[in-house]
């Protein structure tokens, strides 16, 4: 616990106070953020009764029956984002396309990708909701972005974060220098630095899957799980089991805890032979500060971050939490399941870093 205050906005520039050279881009960009999340926590504690819960008229890009909250959290940050002339383009979750900067604001050198809402099948049992975001550096001389400058791997991200909201609002983030979290005090209405350079303990307690899917895992992610329950021939432990339906709930837990989260491909035929999470803005984001607390995040071969997209919402298998027990689930994968591998590896590019 730090014996000071500390804002976001002080961390920020105290941060950045260290390199001389800093515009104070993210500062402007991360306070935009955390108005959002401030306004969409607001709205998640009092969805019932402002009437919000529950599903919009419409589906989203990906089928699947957006809720009014999506709806309002995709429009927020879009809204806190817009116009503080740092980004030149967006992409969410909720949205088609790219989402370009209105012609009457200025516009900058970043892009910002998010998932406005995660865990969104939690809205309605008031279970834990997240948002996930990240920051790019514009690699185009196109002053106002381009499709490409939003297809980067995980690696190119410059700034990471989630927000949580549980029975406290958290907001957590990296640039590359540690991860740090801060907690909402809704008396002053400012999120406080509760934890600075935050590193995931050596040991680790959980592991996060959907079990109710098991038909569908291959046999390397089948004898991983079991490996993780004690219960294959070379466990040396029996982990709990955690999990919510949100990622980031899932992910923080076992970030703070120790532990795995997983969301394997499936079988190959099955729709989610490449795994259900979206690489831009679930994956990458949260394997940057995964990483930066100590971690690893995989795709089931290698380092998520080194998987470069070829499509705004591409999904990517995603194991991510201790090095130790990711690098684990790569060799049960390696080791067993080469029909799986022969039809997801041509399917993905992925960058080779010496
Ligand atoms: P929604 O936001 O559509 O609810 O998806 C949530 C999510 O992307 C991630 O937050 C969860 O961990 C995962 O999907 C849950 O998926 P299953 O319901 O298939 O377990």
């Amino acid at each position: 616990m730090s014996s000071k205050l500390v804002t976001i906005d002080r961390h920020i520039l105290e941060q950045q106070r260290k390199f001389p050279n800093a515009t104070g881009a993210f500062s402007e960009l991360m306070s935009g953020i955390a108005l959002a999340a401030k306004i969409i926590a607001r709205e998640t504690t009092r969805a019932g009764i402002a009437g919000i819960l529950g599903a919009a008229d419409h589906l989203n890009i990906h089928g699947e029956e957006q809720q009014k909250l999506d709806v309002f959290a995709d429009q927020t940050i879009f809204r806190m984002c817009d116009h503080i002339g740092r980004l030149c383009l967006m992409v969410s979750e909720e949205n088609d396309d790219v989402i370009p900067i209105p012609d009457e604001f200025p516009v900058g050198n970043y892009i910002l990708v998010c998932d406005p809402l995660d865990g969104s099948s939690n809205i309605d049992v008031n279970g834990t909701l997240g948002t996930i975001w990240g920051v790019y550096r514009k690699m185009s001389h196109s002053e106002r972005g381009t499709l490409e400058d939003a297809l980067q791997p995980g690696l190119g991200l410059v700034a990471a974060g989630y927000v949580i909201y549980g029975p406290s609002t958290m907001f957590v983030y990296t640039t590359g220098m540690g991860v740090h979290t801060f907690t909402l005090d809704p008396s002053v209405g400012e999120f406080l630095l509760t934890a600075e350079n935050l590193r995931t303990p050596d040991s680790p307690k959980y592991y996060s899957v959907n079990q109710g899917k098991e038909k569908f895992w291959t046999p390397g992610v089948r004898a991983y799980v079991q490996w993780l329950q004690g219960l294959h021939v070379e466990s040396q432990q029996a982990l709990d089991a955690r999990y919510t339906g949100s990622l980031v709930a899932d992910f923080h837990r076992n970030l703070l805890c120790g532990g795995v989260y997983l969301y394997p491909g499936e079988m190959p035929g099955s729709p989610r032979a490449n795994g259900k999470l979206r690489l831009l803005y679930e994956a990458g984001p949260l394997a940057f500060i995964a990483e930066q607390a100590g971690g690893y995040a995989s795709d089931g071969t290698g380092n998520v971050r080194c998987v470069k997209p070829s499509q705004l919402h591409q999904r990517t298998p995603l194991f991510i939490g201790n090095r130790a027990l990711v690098e684990q689930a790569e060799r049960f994968i390696r080791l067993s399941d080469q029909q799986w591998l022969d039809q997801y590896e041509p399917s993905r590019v992925m960058l080779k870093v010496s």
